[in-house]
């Protein structure tokens, strides 16, 4: 509410535009998470770690590190939030989905999906 009310003063003022810009950033990087894939199970071996946007955009896993080959994964989501892991890099095929208040697998083996994950997205709600 206090941040709200500082947005509204502000934007008034040409000179704090920029403030504006910053505000608006600083909405972008709360809606994007932190993702880590592993090799191995339980978060061992080879890693890749990449931001992830919140906002349901397929993302491929790059060909050249991690694509078919994650075994494991953890995250730093924000409240309220979650990710999918998708079979294919279209983000068709299986799909696998947490929220933010879920422990991330240790092995995607559990899920049906060890070395078969080829795309993420991120969600909020
Ligand atoms: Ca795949």
């Amino acid at each position: 509410m206090k941040q709200k009310i500082w947005y509204k003063t502000c934007a008034k003022d040409p000179k704090i535009q920029l403030s504006r810009m910053q505000f608006l950033t600083l909405i972008s990087v709360v809606s994007a998470a932190s993702v880590s894939l592993f090799e191995h199970r339980d978060h061992q071996g080879h890693s890749q770690t990449f931001d992830l946007e919140l906002d349901n955009a397929c993302t491929p896993i790059d060909r050249s590190s991690l694509q078919d080959k994650a075994s494991s994964a953890e995250w730093d989501l924000p409240e309220r939030s979650g990710i999918c892991f998708f079979e294919h890099d279209d983000c068709s095929g299986d799909m696998e989905c947490w929220f933010s208040f879920q422990q991330p697998p240790n092995n995607f083996k559990d899920d049906g999906m060890n070395d078969e994950i080829s795309a993420v997205a991120g969600f909020t709600y």
